[in-house]
């Protein structure tokens, strides 16, 4: 199974797209797409939300493996560049991307225009991502697309392998209560292995719940590994308990007051201490206030720096994991700097 993202700016081609590379399913701020063919499995995430709300995006790429970033052949506009910047921030594992409505285009200025994104993201974690023309339309490259996707599902699943002896961690992207079943989540195994009857903790809650059923592509089954996607039937708590972020793990650090190592966005991005920013890690989101600032300036970009933060909620986190920190009312580009604990 390969997790896909869609990113881009607005009228990008991102939901057109993700209709045609996958069958709708879960629908919320994010749309989440899926295609089937023999042993590849694609889920798609669209997130419509984006760019009224950064969190859609950010949840985006942080429940996937691939982003296929669009570029509409009509140009770039200043959304697109808020998510390079995003990229370059949370440097996504392998990406991909794809000039769309090149029916609206021609050869040439689609020629164009691939210089132009190259030269923008050159010395980016973007460098070096392939591009492919699009059309839903007269579906130019929509196929070489699907394969370059199922290419690297193959190469994810040896990726997988070697999670899937880890300590398990799920993060809950979506959760509801069904009549008859009780609590529901759906998420991505990160790392491990689930089998039905584990008992496990779902942090920051730090409360215990017992797998009751697991289901992948609507069938049961009995036990999930790292790469999967599932849904769990959990005892022990209740949906209007959870957010979306919670991870049910083996494992992990509960903190409001964090130490975090961080690296400035390009081009902008200035905070200082004092400041209220808007704080992301894996899917979980809170405010929090920045209490200070040591080591080099935090305005020059790609700078490293030590962050003291106090966030509003608890959030649970392992040693590796990525924090964004994000200023909701800047209204050109959003993203401040990027660094773990
Ligand atoms: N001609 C042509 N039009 C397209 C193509 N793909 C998308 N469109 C049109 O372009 C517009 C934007 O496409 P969407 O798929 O909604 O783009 P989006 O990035 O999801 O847009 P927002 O979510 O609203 O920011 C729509 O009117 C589509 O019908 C294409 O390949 N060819
Ligand atoms: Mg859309």
């Amino acid at each position: 199974m390969v997790n896909v993202t869609m990113a881009g700016g607005e009228k990008s081609g991102k939901t057109t797209l993700a209709s045609k590379l996958g069958k709708k399913g879960t629908e919320s701020d994010i749309t989440l797409y899926n295609f089937t063919k023999g042993e590849n499995i694609l889920t798609i995430v669209d997130p419509i939300g984006y760019p009224k709300s950064p969190k859609p995006l950010v949840n985006g790429v942080n429940m996937s493996d691939v982003v296929v970033f669009c570029v509409s052949a009509t140009g770039l506009d200043a959304r697109a560049g808020e998510c390079i910047i995003l990229m370059d921030l949370l440097r996504p594992r392998h990406g991909i991307i794809t000039i769309t409505r090149t029916d609206e285009s021609n050869p040439y200025a689609v020629e164009e225009l691939s210089s132009k994104i190259k030269a923008l993201t050159k010395g980016t974690a973007m460098e070096g991502w392939e591009i492919i023309p699009t059309s839903t339309k007269s579906f130019e490259g929509v196929d070489r697309l699907k394969d370059r996707l199922f290419e690297l599902d193959n190469l994810l699943k040896k990726e997988y392998v070697s999670h899937v002896s880890k300590p398990v961690r799920i993060p809950i992207d979506h959760h509801f209560n069904v009549t008859g079943i009780g609590c529901v989540v759906l998420g991505y195994v990160l790392q491990g292995t689930v089998n039905i009857h584990d008992k496990l903790m779902v942090y920051p809650l730090k409360q215990e719940a017992e797998v009751r059923s697991i289901q992948m592509q609507d069938n049961d089954v009995k036990q999930s590994k790292a790469g999967d996607r599932v849904g769990l039937a959990l005892k022990g708590v209740q949906s209007k308990d959870l957010d979306r972020g919670f991870i049910i793990s083996a494992s992990e650090t509960v903190a409001d007051t964090l130490k975090l190592k961080c690296r400035t966005a390009r081009f902008k991005g200035e905070f200082n201490a004092g400041d209220k920013v808007h704080l992301y890690v894996g899917l979980q989101s809170t405010p929090a206030l920045v209490t200070g600032i040591k080591g080099a300036a935090a305005t020059a970009s790609n700078s490293n720096y030590e962050v003291d933060i106090k966030t509003d909620k608890e959030v649970a986190y392992n040693p590796g994991d990525m924090f964004l920190l994000s200023k909701l009312d800047d209204p050109k580009q959003r993203f401040l700097a990027s660094g773990t604990p």
